[in-house]
């Protein structure tokens, strides 16, 4: 027995250094450990490490979450190496939620689990820190991990088998993925992670391929996320920040496994960009849906803000400003944009207002009433997507439109993403505007000329954006492109007239 003062040991716990282990950075305690945790899962008492830097050379400690826990106190487990296929640290019960009243207390609390260092290169190798549930106890629930740390390892948390009414607090998990295998039993019921911080994957993706996940209060930093099959998630008062920008990393991405497409609910939370540079411009949509767009799995986004600041930009790359791409169902309202530093956004590519945005049913849903004797048609001989584009062809002192319209409110912001091509013989310039109209359809201001193309231009994707919020009174509004030539002939082609209300 080691002598040591009363404040050490908390009551009701056995202190594993009673067992012999050093806890001094040095010391291999791994045999102290197990005799340790031996003796509390036989007296079903909780497990106390005191501050100190505990070294273990070897990993599979089993912890019976309804006889026994781990805590710690400032205290660092530091494992000395990868375990290839393994784990650290692995939590089940036996005991379920309808007689397991030990369980209410967290089996791993106050502890630092440290591996091989961050990035992948140090990360241990097919590792896992800590692992959830087994593949024998249908018990598997109520399992609360609280103030713990995870860094080091290729992945912080792992599932198997059976868990279930399991929450995670106040944790930080920092490198390292989180990996949910299909077919949890009991379907994952509800599995919280709550006032804690997932980051630094560096591009690898946490996966969550079944369960019902509620995220509260979580910040994602540099990781990418994975919905798919079964798992359903729900993010409240989240941040998502920086999540890899570059394909196929994205902030979230919703896929379909087994045949069940994943589905995801964004609430009330902020997604940030750093500000690019050379290397880290954004060149893909920020969130990914591959779903069937008639069921309602999907993205459900509602009151995302995304602000813009010298330290934060929701911008993307010339080529992609689109927030959702994929083609999967997709709802949002209450999706806040910043446009100080020019930013712009179109919602997702697959949800233009406008009928008939690719002219593949020829100028059908369109009009041309601003026109002056130049020729609109419907072009197959070179479109962007699809079979055809919307030619406008002009010469001199003539003018060529084509527009629609679409219901916006008042103090609502328009955002378009539009392919533009130009040919010029002489001199004149394609125009894009839109015009602001009452109930009555009739025009109360417009735009002006929101993008001038004037040179030969081969398709080039352009955003559109009104600088200020739709006026009051606005019931609808117009977009119009418009060809005009001062000399010679000019003749414009426009494609993928993707519209967006913010
Ligand atoms: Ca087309």
């Amino acid at each position: 027995m080691v002598l040591r003062s009363a404040e050490d040991n908390a009551p009701g716990m056995l202190n594993v250094r009673d067992f012999g282990s050093k806890g001094d950075g040095i010391t291999d305690d791994t045999t102290a450990i197990r005799q340790a945790a031996e003796a509390a899962n036989q007296q079903r008492r909780t497990l106390f490490f005191p501050a100190g830097r505990y070294i273990v050379s070897s990993g599979g400690f089993d912890i019976d979450a309804n006889r026994t826990g781990w805590w710690g106190d400032g205290a660092e487990i530091h494992l000395t190496h990868a375990l290839p296929g393994g784990y650290l640290i692995r939590l089940f019960s036996t005991a379920s939620y309808e007689t397991a009243r030990a369980n209410n207390r967290a089996a791993l609390y106050g502890l630092a689990i440290t591996g091989g260092g961050l990035g992948p290169a140090r990360e241990y190798p097919d590792t896992t820190a800590i692992m959830y549930g087994d593949d024998k106890h249908d018990t598997n629930s109520l399992f609360t991990t609280e103030h713990v740390s995870v860094d080091g390892f290729a992945y912080a948390i792992g599932f198997r088998g059976n868990v279930y009414m399991w929450q995670m607090e106040k944790c930080y998990i920092r490198g390292g993925r989180i990996l949910v295998p299909a077919g949890l039993k009991n379907f994952g019921e509800r599995m919280v992670v709550r006032d804690s911080v997932l980051a630094d994957t560096t591009y690898q993706v946490t996966e969550f391929k079944s369960g019902y996940w509620f995220f509260e209060n979580v910040s994602f930093d540099n990781i990418p996320i994975r919905i798919a099959g079964d798992a359903v998630a729900w993010f409240t008062g989240c941040h998502f920040e920086n999540a890899g920008g570059h394909a196929p990393y994205r902030y979230l991405s919703i896929d379909i496994e087994n045949g069940v497409p994943g589905e995801a609910h964004i609430t009330s939370s902020n997604v940030v960009n750093n500000p690019p540079t050379d290397k880290e411009y954004w060149d893909q949509p920020l969130f990914w849906v591959h779903s069937d767009i008639r069921n309602d799995r999907g993205l459900h986004i509602q009151n995302v803000r995304m602000p813009n600041s010298n330290t934060y930009r929701s911008e993307l790359s010339e080529g992609s400003r689109v927030l959702v791409g994929g083609g999967g169902r997709v709802n949002a309202s209450g999706v806040t944009t910043f446009t100080q530093t020019g930013s712009q956004w179109v919602l997702s590519r697959y949800e233009s207002l406008l009928v008939n945005p690719g002219f593949e049913e020829g100028v059908n849903g369109w009009t041309n009433t601003g026109s002056s004797g130049g020729q609109w048609a419907a072009d197959g001989s070179r479109p962007r997507v699809g079979r055809q584009a919307l030619r406008l062809t002009s010469t001199a002192g003539r003018i060529a439109t084509a527009g629609q319209t679409f219901p916006v409110a008042p103090g609502r912001h328009v955002s378009a993403n539009v392919w533009l091509r130009h040919v010029v013989q002489g001199r004149g310039a394609l125009e894009v505007l839109l015009i602001w109209l009452d109930v009555a359809g009739n025009p109360i201001g417009h735009t002006g000329s929101l993008v001038s193309v004037t040179a030969n231009t081969d398709w080039t994707l352009r955003t559109v954006m009104a600088p200020d919020p739709a006026p009051a009174g606005t019931t609808r509004a117009t977009i119009l492109f418009c060809t005009q030539a001062a000399s010679g002939t000019v003749t414009s082609w426009v494609d993928e007239v993707l519209v967006t209300v913010l």
